[in-house]
């Protein structure tokens, strides 16, 4: 057996607007993503799997499960209605982070997970910059109430995604400009939360949630080799140089020049990135990139948060051959890059890592005996488990591994039947059933990972 390091957080992952249901209960203002129009043949966000009425039950299945960690968001509407304080949505984060630590579960919440208060984007969203600050009060308030019992918080989940997928993700259609600017906001809404959080002397870490990918050339052409630095640095480097040196990286700037995107940057957003910088990395992994040097000039665009996307005269998206993909969403699976970005983060920043996010969304089916055999799940986990216990041999610092997800959920745009979750929840996309939770096989699988510390081998 190759043990995992002492206190390695094995968790697992959800994400406020995905699992909680709940969409106006207790005073909740619409976030964009109560507002957004589902995909065709998909659910809307409005019950969810239920969770904000049944956390107790759920709280009670991860601690069989074993989790160590649970990283779920806080859903911004719940807690701040149009500006304004609502206890009662606080008091649903109380509960939660009170039950969780009741059964020995570190809570790791992220302030931000794709859905901005409707009022908000009603005003321009992210490329207004009065959302700046609006953002800071929202986490100064998370701070001061949840602040004595979290040892990590996240800001921002996947901003490079919201970004760059953002039709899918919240139905935005912006230039490149708008787009950047929005993005230059977050990074010092961003950079403003980390220094009130180390200001404020809380015990914890603070750190972003990107989705990081490495970017392979597609041969060993060198003009493929310089292709892939371009994506590395627009889809990774863009994001998390600002946050861990305070300072955005040189050729994704070179990168936003040619697309007409250069930001509006005063002197005081430059002050405040250098001067408040991350305590550790978290990132969501699910696949890596292949990219040739830009041959046709045609911009695409990325379809969802795990595509590629080309960008002209710099670089196109390619497929690797040498990848499978899953049956879901054509996303090419690959372990080993989990290894190789892990090691890529480490050696560019120093910071210990933690996976936020990572896993395989497939249909599954209940048995008629109460059993979901989700074996492909447990095969895709397992390698990728494996890869990271690697990347811990190579020497990077690893907090945990957080997969995607403790529970089923919806998926951002594929609606319900494409579930990650451990537990089943039985409803489907137009039935809600009765949403009573059922144990995967992944779910004895991972409980025994968890027990044992490692995979056996
Ligand atoms: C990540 C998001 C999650 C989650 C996951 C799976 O990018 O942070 O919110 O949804 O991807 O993607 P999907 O739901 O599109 O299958």
């Amino acid at each position: 057996m190759k043990k995992f390091p002492k206190n390695f957080l094995w968790g697992a992952s959800t994400s406020a607007y995905q699992v909680e249901g709940g969409w106006n209960q207790d005073g909740k203002e619409p976030s964009v993503q109560d507002i957004r129009k589902p995909v065709p043949d998909t659910t809307d966000f409005k019950v969810a799997s239920d969770h904000y009425n049944r956390y107790k039950e759920d709280v009670k299945l991860f601690k069989e499960l074993g989790l160590k960690a649970y990283r779920f968001s806080i859903s911004w509407t719940r807690v701040m209605s149009h500006g304004k304080v609502n206890e009662k949505g606080l008091a649903f984060y109380d509960n939660l982070i009170n039950e969780l630590l009741a059964q020995g579960i570190e809570p790791i919440p992220t302030v931000f997970h794709f859905d901005l208060p409707f009022s908000l984007q009603a005003e321009g969203g992210w490329a207004n910059r009065a959302t700046i600050d609006a953002f800071v009060t929202y986490c100064q308030l998370l701070f001061e109430r949840y602040g004595d019992r979290v040892n990590y918080w996240q800001t921002i989940n996947e901003q490079n995604m919201l970004v760059f997928a953002s039709r899918a993700l919240d139905g935005k259609t912006a230039s490149w400009k708008e787009v950047f600017q929005g993005n230059h906001h977050m990074l010092v809404a961003q950079a403003k939360a980390m220094k009130i959080y180390h200001e404020g002397g809380y015990p914890g870490k603070i750190g972003p949630a990107p989705n990081i990918a490495c970017v392979y050339p597609k041969s060993e052409k060198p003009e493929d080799m310089l292709a892939a630095e371009y994506m590395s640095a627009l889809r990774n480097w863009l994001f998390l140089d600002p946050a861990v040196y305070g300072r955005y990286n040189h050729l994704a700037m070179r990168m936003l020049k040619a697309m007409d995107a250069v930001p509006e940057i005063t002197a005081e957003d430059e002050q405040v990135l250098k001067e408040n910088t991350a305590d550790f990395i978290a990132f969501n992994y699910y696949n890596s990139m292949t990219v040739a040097a830009s041959k046709n000039g045609k911009q695409n665009d990325a379809k969802d948060q795990q595509s590629g996307f080309s960008i002209p005269g710099f670089f196109q998206t390619e497929t690797n051959q040498h990848l499978p993909i899953t049956e879901f969403s054509n996303w090419p699976i690959d372990p080993v890059g989990l290894r190789v970005t892990a090691n890529q983060l480490y050696e560019r920043y120093h910071l210990p890592v933690l996976i936020t996010e990572n896993g395989l969304g497939q249909e599954d089916t209940l048995t008629s005996d109460g059993k979901i055999h989700d074996n492909y799940r447990i095969e895709y986990l397992a390698a990728h488990i494996e890869q990271m216990r690697l990347a811990i041999e190579d020497g990077v610092e690893f907090i945990g591994y957080c997969p995607w997800s403790a529970i089923d959920l919806i998926s951002t745009h594929e609606g319900f039947r494409k579930r990650y979750g451990f537990v089943y929840v039985n409803r489907e996309d137009f039935d809600l059933k009765d949403l009573k939770r059922y144990k995967k096989d992944s779910f004895f699988w991972y409980q025994q990972v968890i027990q044992q510390n490692g995979l056996e081998k």
